[in-house]
């Protein structure tokens, strides 16, 4: 039996981590599942992933506690190499990732919305890194993403003193893009991910690489990455025939046609 789900329509998969009876909390064969759903993708097929969690009250309620809490040092840390491979497979799957935060998002549970693409969330989404009230550090990358995302002071603020905020305090400090009644937040991720599916997928792809990547290093190394990326686009078809339809509207808007771009 798997812990995680994974269902492809169209060009999106959606991926649930489904352990409800745990809050969907990450123990290693949740986090083996995972890995698996996510290798099971066919990237020229899929263009776009949701991530969510079963039911409708936690997205991850974080690492799973009773399994941490006997671990050695040593084991502590392969756990922690656990989860971050697991995560960073997922900040760097060739196709843009939706998380879709449908309640609780705590330890494990914000540290892996923080290695997709983009974050939206229920109105009834909690965040927080409350490690340190366990006795352990944030281990699933908290530590480095969240000062990434919303800046070192609002993270240390938050993994230190480990308060949980609400989805409105998540949104303001720009954790999430945004935030839905519960009952609309899958379809809003799953319209979000065709709006991307729509596009040239090779484009989009370069376009997380370049993104990713350029944070990593200096503004003129980022710059020569874009160049590159942005050069490997051209000769395609894809690029092509998006740009001949754009020349074919402005002579003619009636010739105005939705592009169905090819990955190729
Ligand atoms: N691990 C294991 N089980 C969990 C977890 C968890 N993180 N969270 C919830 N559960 C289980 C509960 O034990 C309970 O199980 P049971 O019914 O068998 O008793 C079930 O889920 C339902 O939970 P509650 O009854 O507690 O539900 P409430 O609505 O009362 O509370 C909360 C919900 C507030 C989310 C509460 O469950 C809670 O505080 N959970 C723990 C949250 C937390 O501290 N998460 C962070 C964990 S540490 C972490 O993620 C570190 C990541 C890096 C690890 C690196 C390792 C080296």
């Amino acid at each position: 039996m798997s812990f995680v789900n994974c269902e492809v329509k169209d060009k999106i998969a959606v991926i649930t981590i489904n352990r409800p009876e745990a809050l969907n909390a990450l123990n290693s064969q949740v986090l083996d599942d995972l890995g698996a759903a996510f290798d099971s993708i066919d990237v020229n097929v899929v263009r776009a992933v949701v991530l969510t969690g079963a039911g409708e009250k936690s997205f991850v309620a974080g690492a799973d506690i009773g399994e941490m809490s006997t671990l050695s040092k040593a084991e502590g840390e392969a756990f922690g190499k656990k989860g971050n491979d697991v995560f960073r497979k997922i900040e760097q799957f060739p196709i843009p990732v939706i998380a879709a935060i449908n309640g609780f998002a705590l330890g494990g549970g914000c540290e892996i919305s923080m290695s997709c693409d983009i974050r939206i969330c229920s109105e009834n989404a909690m965040f927080g890194q409350p490690e340190v009230g366990l006795g352990i550090t944030p281990g699933f990358g908290g530590t480095q993403r969240l000062a990434r995302l919303i800046g070192a002071g609002m993270a240390k603020q938050l993994i230190y003193t480990a308060r949980n905020i609400k989805a409105d305090e998540a949104y303001r400090i720009g954790l999430v893009n945004a935030v839905y009644p519960q009952e609309e937040l899958l379809t809003a991720a799953e319209k979000m991910a065709s709006q991307i599916a729509a596009n040239a997928p090779i484009a989009v792809r370069a376009c997380k690489k370049a993104i990713n990547d350029g944070l990593q290093t200096d503004i003129d190394s980022a710059l020569v990455i874009e160049e590159k990326l942005f050069g490997s686009c051209f000769e395609s078809e894809d690029q092509r025939e998006g740009m001949a339809n754009f020349l074919r509207k402005k002579d003619d808007p009636k010739k105005v046609k939705v592009v169905d771009f090819k990955n190729a």
